[in-house]
């Protein structure tokens, strides 16, 4: 990659751009708060507080032409399987193609497949809405509690937590992920078996955490209801895997399917958004699908220089490898996105933190950043003070909208002041000088300037929609495409979580074994099992 002429092209500019500071890029171009911008499906993009010019994006494109970047968005478009180390196509953009389109994979038209299954969630979805599904004893369920775990958790809590001013109050909506018992004890504690409905979501219906909570959910619900009939009425399943399903003892009626070219992480619009349609009802929730769509048009279509998710993806690569930022922020100024960097976090993370190529040779270049960030304006009180003067470069993403769901006096002025202050104060800082003419002690001055030349993208939608939801993690998703497209690396896998499981198996009757057996792990895992099972014995 390194000897790419597009690569070192950008090493030369880099070389000369990185001693350019934003105020100097603002300055030579006084339009560049209205040129560096995008627009597409009710997202709007300023780029132009990045440490790049046109020439910086320009580069990045003939980069990501070179590694084949709208080739491979081609073939991702068109269901070949470009998730290579596991033989899969990937086709998350099918579950948002409108019933008319037509995407085949193996001379099958996969649009039909999602359609019959959406339609099956509305209708289950509209009768326990409506009260007409009842639980075993004749109750309407009015708590739902998804069961899963990673890309079966993260997009639905996501998703709720997000929706929320469009859920149907009279529910409550539970999440239960971690294999430690105190999540599902605490989400259930105020629960009634009789009124409530457990989804469980798992693609491969054997994911250990989730299967612990699945049958830890029907000893509470038979430990009331009595009777093994009640399961039919008290859970429900989501998977790809309709034998463990059955054989768990949920009728597959009730089963909602999704396919091996969905990927966990890519599936919060799947069958897997079945809690999410339950809260939103299906009108809503296929208003989010649509937004989705409109953004996978948009990636499919728009030059590349207009393209959101491969201006956003490009300026993605052009930190991390150019400037060397291990690290970017994701700050939505909404409390109701208050779980999108933690769903964020799997779906870069775990797509791009990889250090071989698809050819499976070690990159000579760096791959993905870690994500992380909080919501505005909580966030502010807390970590800002290291991206305004730590020595980290951190470039931030703020996502604002221009209207409340909850308008309240003058919260929402606050609120977009302090987004529009951040990044304005991050580009552009506050010199020694201007400390000084403050009447600042001189002891002081240097504790007290702001370097600037911070990046930061800001993306405004007009309101939190269901269809705003939408365009927003499809935008995250393609840009995730892109960046893994140009590092050459296989961004659908996930090859890193096996080995951990695979020891986690193993230490199980380990840990309960009562004696001593032969430990034959390393010094330090055998003294701690030892040192867990003593503990064990003495908790009785
Ligand atoms: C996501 C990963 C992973 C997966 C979980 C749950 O891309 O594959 O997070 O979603 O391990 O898997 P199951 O849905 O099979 O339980």
């Amino acid at each position: 990659m390194r000897k790419r002429p597009e690569w070192k092209a950008l090493e030369a500019h880099h070389a000369e751009l990185s001693q350019t500071h934003l105020r100097d890029l603002f300055a030579a171009q006084p339009g560049r708060g209205e040129q560096m911008t995008a627009e597409a499906v009710g997202l709007y993009l300023d780029y132009s507080k990045h440490r790049a010019t046109d020439e910086t994006v320009g580069l990045l494109i003939e980069l990501a032409r070179a590694c084949g970047v709208t080739e491979r968005r081609a073939a991702m478009f068109a269901g070949e399987r470009i998730n290579t180390t596991e033989g899969r196509a990937v086709l998350h953009v099918a579950l948002r193609a409108p019933r008319d389109e037509t995407i085949m994979v193996d001379g099958v038209n996969v649009v039909d497949g999602v359609h019959e299954v959406l339609d099956r969630m509305a209708g289950f979805a509209d009768r326990v809405r409506s009260g007409e599904w009842t639980g075993h004893t004749g109750r309407r369920i009015t708590n739902i509690v998804n069961i899963g775990i990673g890309g079966s958790d993260l997009g639905p809590v996501m998703a709720y937590r997000a929706l929320r001013d469009y859920s149907d109050r009279s529910m409550t909506f539970g999440f239960v992920s971690n294999v430690d018992s105190t999540d599902f004890v605490e989400t259930t504690s105020t629960f009634d078996p009789e009124e409530t409905l457990f989804i469980i979501s798992s693609k491969t219906f054997s994911t250990l955490e989730t299967m612990t909570n699945a049958n830890t959910a029907r000893a509470w619900c038979l430990e009331k209801l009595g009777d093994e009939a009640a399961i039919a009425k008290h859970f429900v399943a989501v998977s790809t895997n309709a034998e463990a399903v059955r054989a768990f003892g949920i009728d597959t009626d009730n089963m909602f399917g999704f396919w091996d070219w969905v990927g966990g992480r890519y599936s919060m619009d799947s069958a897997i958004g079945l809690s999410t349609m339950l809260a939103i009802g299906p009108k809503h929730y296929a208003e989010m699908l649509s937004g989705f769509h409109a953004m996978d048009v948009h990636f499919q279509n728009a030059p590349l220089e207009a393209n959101l998710p491969v201006l956003m993806g490009l300026m993605a690569v052009w930190y991390r490898d150019f400037f060397g930022a291990q690290t970017a922020a994701v700050l939505p100024y909404d409390q109701y996105l208050e779980r999108f960097p933690a769903y964020l976090q799997q779906l870069t993370m775990e797509s791009n933190g990889k250090h071989v190529t698809l050819d499976g040779a070690r990159v000579d270049y760096e791959t993905g950043a870690i994500y992380w960030g909080e919501p505005g304006t909580n966030g502010q009180h807390s970590f800002y003070q290291m991206i305004h003067q730590g020595t980290s470069l951190i470039p931030c993403d703020f996502i604002a909208f221009g209207e409340s769901l909850n308008p309240l006096g003058d919260h929402h002025d606050i609120l977009t002041a302090n987004v529009l202050a951040q990044a304005e104060a991050l580009a552009f800082g506050k010199t020694a000088d201007e400390v000084r003419a403050e009447g600042t002690a001189e002891e002081l001055v240097a504790h007290r300037v702001f370097e600037g030349n911070r990046p930061s993208s800001t993306i405004v939608l007009e309101k939190l929609t269901p269809y705003a939801l939408g365009t927003l993690v499809a935008l995250y998703e393609h840009s995730v495409f892109v960046q893994g497209a140009v590092w050459g690396i296989d961004s659908f896998d996930q090859w890193g979580v096996e080995l951990g499981k695979v020891l986690a198996k193993r230490i199980i009757p380990e840990l309960q074994a009562t004696d001593d057996g032969d430990l034959t792990h390393d010094s330090s895992t055998n003294a701690l099992i030892r040192r867990f099972r003593d503990m064990r014995g003495e908790g009785g």
